[in-house]
């Protein structure tokens, strides 16, 4: 990409933009959310139609001038729709929190029950958690793992769904390792009466490719899912839904919650569904997933406990406690070595979420940069490596200059 206007204009900006950019090509990114898009999407990211107002939906906008913005929503919608097989999409979310949002204010009431995992069991703060708005302006009931399996009990969802009566059940996860059984959440949504909601943003590059059930053919009435996970998009969001929801859905974008559509996310969307629809893409995703269970073996290997014992997708938790370690103080050994995750609360975690018992890594942009199985043996040896060198600071430079030459024979952004 040219910088050279931005490196003669603003130095200071450019050089903490390139820092980061050598942080991403020198480090081991493990965070599982994260990802590295193609420069054909950072290209249409960085562009001209971040410049347009464009309230509205293709063909009725409430500005002028928005001839090209149509073709480029247009396009986002039809690929997106081939993508997943939906029948409706709205691409318009600023993000998968406002994408969330804007699904309760569409078909629920304020104070109306909704259903979703508990965020400290592996679910997400917009699922019904009490700090986020939704669970305040909603009466948020939350199910929870089960405590010897780490594992979603269905019997358990159903019980609770059954006394609480929710009118939206929500399946979905920010830290859960293993497959979601779609079919019994829809069952159980029927049962009492409640749309079903699946929020696939970690996982939604494997739904769309047939790696993991889609939701959207298990019968589910709405999908939310953000675009910069898993689909090496922009940092963006769509909604996808039996047709029905779509007006509804429309108005709680705009004019509910939203104003202008960020029309140049749109179109790096656009470019992202068009190479998610490529024969490769699903190689990737499998590879994802090869690659998850590779690190997960190594770790295991390594004598760390893995929550639910492995992982079924992109990513896993790691129980520190027996290393002796929280995971704060994993999350900053790493760190200063070049390797990133997140500290993460395991299920029932006795700690804090400030600094609760484990970690979370994931493996998308290690595979996205080419990495492979042996690759992620060597990940999982430098991680092992790392954590029990994290009080001498010679080990760590070693470890450092370790995870620097991997990085380097995996270059991505030049
Ligand atoms: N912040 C995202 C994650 O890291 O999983 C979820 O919104």
């Amino acid at each position: 990409m040219d910088f050279s206007n931005l490196k003669k204009f603003d130095p200071e900006i450019y050089g903490y933009v390139m820092a980061e950019k050598d942080r991403e090509m020198d480090g081991l990114e493990l965070i599982p959310s994260e990802n590295l898009p193609s420069l054909a999407v950072l290209e249409a990211l960085g562009s001209y139609p971040n410049n347009k107002y464009a309230e509205g939906y293709p063909g009725k906008r409430y500005y002028g001038g928005n001839e090209f913005i149509d073709q480029i929503e247009g396009t986002a919608i039809a690929r997106a729709k081939k993508l997943f097989g939906a029948e409706y999409v709205n691409v318009q979310p600023y993000s998968g929190s406002p994408a969330n949002a804007a699904v309760y204010l569409a078909l629920l009431e304020f104070h109306d029950t909704l259903m979703g995992m508990r965020l400290d069991m592996g679910g997400h703060l917009t699922h019904g958690h009490k700090v986020s708005y939704s669970g305040k302006a909603y009466n948020a009931v939350q199910y929870t793992v089960d405590e010897k399996t780490e594992l979603i009990n269905y019997d358990e969802v159903r019980k609770l769904a059954h006394e609480a009566k929710p009118r939206m059940l929500i399946a979905g996860f920010s830290a859960y390792p293993r497959a979601l059984d779609f079919k019994q959440f829809r069952e159980i949504a029927d049962e009492v009466g409640a749309y079903a909601m699946a929020d696939i943003a970690h996982i939604s590059g494997l739904c769309a490719t047939g790696l993991h059930p889609n939701p959207l053919k298990d019968g589910f009435d709405v999908v939310t899912t953000t675009t910069h996970k898993m689909l090496r998009g922009p940092r963006g969001a769509m909604i996808m839904a039996k047709p029905e929801f779509g007006e509804k859905i429309d108005k709680a974008i705009f004019p509910g919650f939203q104003g202008g559509p960020h029309e140049h996310a749109i179109a790096a969307m656009a470019v992202c569904f068009k190479e998610a629809l490529l024969p490769d893409y699903k190689k990737y995703c499998q590879q994802i997933v090869k690659n998850a269970q590779a690190l997960a073996d190594e770790l295991m290997k390594r004598g760390y406990r893995l929550v639910t014992g492995g992982t079924d997708n992109h990513l896993m938790l790691v129980d520190l406690r027996s290393q002796n370690l929280t995971g704060l103080e994993g999350e900053k050994a790493l760190e200063a070595v070049g390797i990133y995750c997140n500290k993460n609360a395991i299920p029932f975690d006795p700690r804090k979420p400030w600094d609760p018992s484990g970690i979370r890594v994931g493996t998308p942009v290690l595979t996205t940069r080419g990495m492979k199985e042996s690759e992620m043996h060597e990940v999982g040896r430098l991680i092992d490596l790392a954590l029990k060198k994290k009080d001498q600071p010679a080990e760590q430079k070693r470890v450092a200059a370790e995870v620097k030459a991997l990085c380097g024979k995996f270059g991505y952004y030049q």
